[in-house]
């Protein structure tokens, strides 16, 4: 036996610093043989089918996954545990009403695993059918809802083909699981809802707060306050990020690009101060829009975010 020849170009490859792992290493891909009990599950829902203004959305879960590439692992105090990435979920992007169903589904399944989620998107009207997926999985659950999101998202909708991004949190509520008084929404921005909206939101129960709020009071001071309204009642939160919430300057890669929103940093607070919460089941980053991102800053908030999320578990 002669020795194998060594690779051509070796010593002339990139050589990762084994000092300093970067995060891509926390999503590890799932094999047959491990259990999701308990475990931090990430699923990627490659989806655009619902955003009306400018589609790109279909690609987030790629760039945040990339994104992730940026950032080392250690957050200061603690080595961050892997999460199990258990990939995309394959979405007609034609079809929505199957898009939805397909959605459903998978979250019905990882939920009956006792999986803790984090959802990557992608519209953010599947959030809604996320959330039906959890109500079949765990039907006597009292589920509490915290948004970071510029917008309320409960428009009404004829059927499923009608599903759009700004309808998740009015099909949310439809389930069982979820009632008004038990949803808090952050960074709610002026000019960007009506008022027909805003009163039904207020009917519901739902607790709201602008982006002025958080910006008098603080980040983390106006997500304890909207924790401890939503979550007393509830045996599990479910955190639902929409990256519009952050201004234009923080996040250009949307489809609903504006200025009047979150800075990253209050953003990052906000994230991170509901995932410490000990009743944390499930949390989405959706909205990123790789093709309006163009310098990959929004995906990389939103990876940002996603290590805030691994953080805290
Ligand atoms: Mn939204």
């Amino acid at each position: 036996m002669t020795d194998p020849a060594p690779h051509p170009l070796a010593g002339l490859a990139p050589a990762p610093d084994a000092r300093d792992p970067r995060a891509p290493t926390l999503l590890r891909p799932w094999t047959p043989g491990d259990a999701l009990e308990g475990r931090t599950a990430v699923l990627g829902l490659p989806y655009d089918g619902g955003i009306p203004s400018r589609p790109g959305a279909r690609f987030g879960p790629r760039a945040i996954r990339e994104a992730l590439a940026s950032f080392g692992t250690f957050d200061g105090g603690h080595e961050v545990t892997p999460a199990c990435d258990l990939g995309d979920v394959a979405l007609p992007t034609m079809n929505g009403a199957e898009a939805h169903r397909r959605i459903e589904e998978a979250a019905a399944r990882l939920f009956a695993t006792g999986a803790r989620p984090v959802f990557l998107g992608g519209d953010h009207g599947v959030t809604g059918s996320l959330i039906r997926g959890l109500a079949a999985a765990k039907p006597g659950l009292r589920l509490a809802l915290v948004t970071v999101d510029a917008h309320l998202d409960v428009r009404e909708y004829d059927d499923e083909a009608s599903l759009s991004s700004g309808t998740p949190f009015r099909r949310a509520l439809e389930t069982g699981i979820l009632s008004g008084h038990r949803v808090a929404m952050l960074g709610i921005r002026r000019f960007a809802n009506s008022r027909y909206y805003l009163d039904w939101a207020r009917e519901q129960g739902i607790r709201l707060s602008t982006v002025e709020d958080v910006q008098e009071r603080g980040p983390a001071a106006v997500a304890r306050e909207a924790l401890e309204a939503v979550a007393a009642d509830a045996d599990a939160i479910y955190l639902s990020v929409d990256i519009d919430a952050a201004d234009a300057a923080f996040a250009p890669g949307v489809s609903a690009s504006a200025a009047g929103g979150l800075t990253a940093r209050e953003m990052i607070d906000v994230v991170r101060t509901v995932a410490a919460h000990p009743k944390l089941l499930a949390a989405d980053l959706m909205e990123v829009s790789p093709p309006h991102d163009h310098d990959a800053r929004t995906a990389r908030l939103a990876a940002r975010l996603l290590l805030e999320v691994l953080a805290a578990r």
